[in-house]
């Protein structure tokens, strides 16, 4: 694959940089994607469980999908994407990684300045005091999972129609007003608000690259797009954060 002029000139010249990442940043380790044929789990759709009217319909329906996705999760590794973006950060003094996944795998390949739109699979939060946990057990032993107090637990995930951590959306908007780069990896950028962020940062005056196995909704607005596997695409890029 050839890499523009631009974008090599974009690379080497960035002070500040953002990475947006997706599901597809996750695919190459064996993270199912969420929308797509195998997006599906028992003809569901993700849609349809990740919502907190689902939830309140059939907890045990959505904590057994969550459970299931738990287990495929817990024994994966980082792949040759993560792992740029991880040295990415290592390289940039100002550098910023807004992932909408929930896998922790970014976290595993060593980034620390990420922020997590959408919550973390690894951790519940009691549905009567709010209080978050960590919670590793894999599988689980009680679904639903019931906190201290007595009340269900809920996985600390951003379903659709809820709001996401303020503070999150506040340094992700921030941080795309103020970047001169911004990589798009392996995402359908269909979801709001993450799917804004990207034309923030081009309106802002940032170059702005996509990353994805397909076109998406935003490929005409970015600066550069390409098309195939982060895993391939990204340690060709690596080079030129040097
Ligand atoms: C590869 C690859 C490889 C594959 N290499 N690439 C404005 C307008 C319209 C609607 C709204 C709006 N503002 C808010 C909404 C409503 C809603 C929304 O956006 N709906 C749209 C679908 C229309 N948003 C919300 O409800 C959000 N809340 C909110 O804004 O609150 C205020 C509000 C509410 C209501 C109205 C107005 C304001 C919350 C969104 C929460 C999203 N949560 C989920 C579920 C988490 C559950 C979980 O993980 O358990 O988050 S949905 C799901 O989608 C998940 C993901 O993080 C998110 C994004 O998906 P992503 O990452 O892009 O994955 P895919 O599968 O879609 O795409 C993968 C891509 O990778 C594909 O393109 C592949 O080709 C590619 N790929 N392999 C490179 N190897």
């Amino acid at each position: 694959m050839k890499i523009s002029k631009e974008t090599i000139k974009a690379i080497e010249s960035s002070d500040n940089v953002v990475v947006l990442t997706g599901a597809g940043i996750s695919a190459e380790s064996g993270v199912p994607t969420f929308r797509g044929e195998e997006g599906l789990w028992r003809n569901f759709r993700a849609e349809e469980l990740a919502t907190p009217f689902a939830f309140q319909r059939d907890p045990k329906l959505v904590w057994e999908w969550y459970d299931w996705r738990r287990n495929l999760i817990k024994p994966l590794y980082p792949n040759a994407g993560h792992k740029v973006i991880a040295s990415v950060e290592q390289k940039k003094s100002s550098f910023k990684l807004i992932t909408q996944n929930v896998d922790g795998l970014h976290q595993k390949a060593g980034n620390k300045k990420y922020v997590e739109l959408h919550g973390n699979i690894w951790k519940t939060r009691c549905t009567e005091e709010g209080k978050v946990t960590e919670n590793l057990e894999s599988p689980l032993k009680k679904i639903p999972p019931v906190c201290e107090c007595g009340a269900m637990l809920r996985p600390h995930i951003v379903w659709f129609g809820e709001s996401l951590p303020v503070e999150a959306i506040q340094s992700s908007y921030q941080a795309a007003e103020n970047c001169d780069l911004m990589m798009v990896v392996g995402t359908s950028a269909v979801v709001q608000p993450a799917a804004s962020l990207p034309g923030i940062a081009k309106n802002t005056g940032a170059f702005v690259i996509e990353i994805n196995a397909e076109e998406t909704p935003i490929s005409d607005m970015v600066d550069d797009s390409y098309l195939g596997k982060a895993g391939e695409i990204l340690p060709l890029l690596e080079k030129y954060f040097e």
